[in-house]
């Protein structure tokens, strides 16, 4: 049997689908007996609960005085991935999100030599269609990007996305490792005890819309308002926002002024929250922009049809017609539409809901997925 491999991965710590995504497979490794290292600014999520299965370096910036704003944070995170690898002989680094992380391994690679882990380079989202493409960015990123051993999209949209933002030679490899959901925890449950904690008046057959996210621009939350509010127009329905970020405030402010905040709950940021979602009706992304669309995905491991638009990767796990519904951006009164013929029609629900639940069984379960980063690592490594 081959001996277990040293990963690190590195990630940002915050609500984030990428987050999560290092986070699963970091946890995924370690109960396969690997010796696994986060390397961040703050511990990750959905470590906090399972902390123990594996270890954690925080990443620490001097506060030096002359040092203010010049954001010395990619020195910092290169050094303290030097000095893991070093000490605990890391086979492979696996950093998530390129701006600045696959910079902040390509530092450490050019410190640590040969003898250095080989560097997988996930991209998720806006590190390529927005951030990493700025022009303060764009040729040290790019260069970083290059020098990765491996490079994962989670769709085949962002690895076209990909190659031409950065005009990446044609012959420059871009794997596509599609995200995933552990299928158990995302799972149907349509008893509504979960959301009777949140809506205690909450009536037989009455729909109830939900969105994760971030809530940043980009996903577009004024327009979960607007399709709520048209759906509830014609029919009295509830909304159920988890999350937060720049975006909740504008929004709960734009519910209150219709005079529906009775209507609709802010939950702010859950850890736990696959029971609530397994027990809501449809899921709305409208979102500008989306590589994947990881909390899409979890809804429809629970059977719940998304509601979304048709934009990047989303299509490639929303099929439009059979797992849920795509609209041009923007499209309120279309989604709303979508919305309507689904909750008004119980059967027509139940068999989106199931053809939901099995394409995730088909293609986006978790066990597979690690299959292929831990095939993935040995090869790097050197194991057969
Ligand atoms: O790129 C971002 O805006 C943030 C990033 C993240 O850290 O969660 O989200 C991206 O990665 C997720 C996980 O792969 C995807 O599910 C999201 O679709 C993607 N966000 C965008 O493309 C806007």
């Amino acid at each position: 049997m081959s001996r277990p491999l040293n990963v690190g991965i590195t990630c940002f710590p915050t609500f984030g689908g990428s987050g999560m995504i290092a986070t699963e497979i970091g946890l995924a490794m370690a109960e396969r007996g690997h010796r696994v290292h986060f390397i961040a600014r703050d511990l990750p999520v959905r470590l906090h609960s399972s902390r123990l299965k594996v270890l954690f370096h925080e990443v620490t910036e001097s506060t030096y005085p002359a040092l203010q704003q010049s954001g010395t944070y990619t020195i910092a995170l290169a050094s303290r991935m030097v000095e893991v690898a070093r000490y605990e002989r890391l086979d492979v680094v696996h950093v998530h999100y390129a701006v600045p992380h696959a910079t902040a391994a390509w530092m450490a690679r050019e410190v640590l030599g040969d003898a250095g882990p080989r560097v997988v380079t996930t991209l998720h989202g806006t590190d390529t269609t927005l951030v990493g493409r700025d022009p303060s960015y764009l040729p040290v990123t790019r260069h970083s990007i290059l020098k990765s051993d491996v490079v994962t999209t989670p769709s085949a949209y962002l690895r076209e996305a990909t190659r031409v933002g950065f005009d990446l030679p044609a012959e420059f490899p871009i794997r596509v490792l599609y995200n995933f959901v552990d299928t158990e925890r995302f799972a149907p449950r349509r008893d509504r005890e979960a959301l009777r904690a949140v809506f205690p008046d909450l009536q037989a057959g009455e729909p109830v819309l939900v969105h994760v996210s971030n809530f940043r621009a980009v996903k577009r939350v004024e327009d979960v308002v607007s399709v709520f509010t048209e759906v509830h127009r014609r029919r009295p329905c509830r909304l159920l926002m988890i999350g937060d970020g720049p975006e909740r405030s504008p929004a709960e402010r734009h519910v209150r002024k219709l005079g529906l905040d009775a209507r609709a709950v802010f939950l702010g940021k859950q850890e736990h929250f696959a029971e609530l979602l397994a027990a809501s009706d449809v899921f709305l992304l409208p979102s500008e922009q989306e590589s994947f669309g990881l909390a899409a995905l979890e809804a429809l491991s629970c059977g719940v049809p998304v509601v979304a638009s048709a934009v990047g990767g989303v299509p490639e796990l929303v099929v439009h017609g059979r797992t849920g519904f795509l609209a041009p951006v923007g499209d309120v009164a279309a989604m709303a539409d979508a919305v309507l013929a689904l909750v008004e029609d119980p059967g027509r629900w139940a068999q989106v809901s199931a053809a939901a639940r099995t394409h995730v069984l088909e293609h986006f379960r978790r066990e597979p997925a690690i299959e292929r980063y831990e095939a993935l690592y040995r090869k790097l490594a050197g194991h057969t």
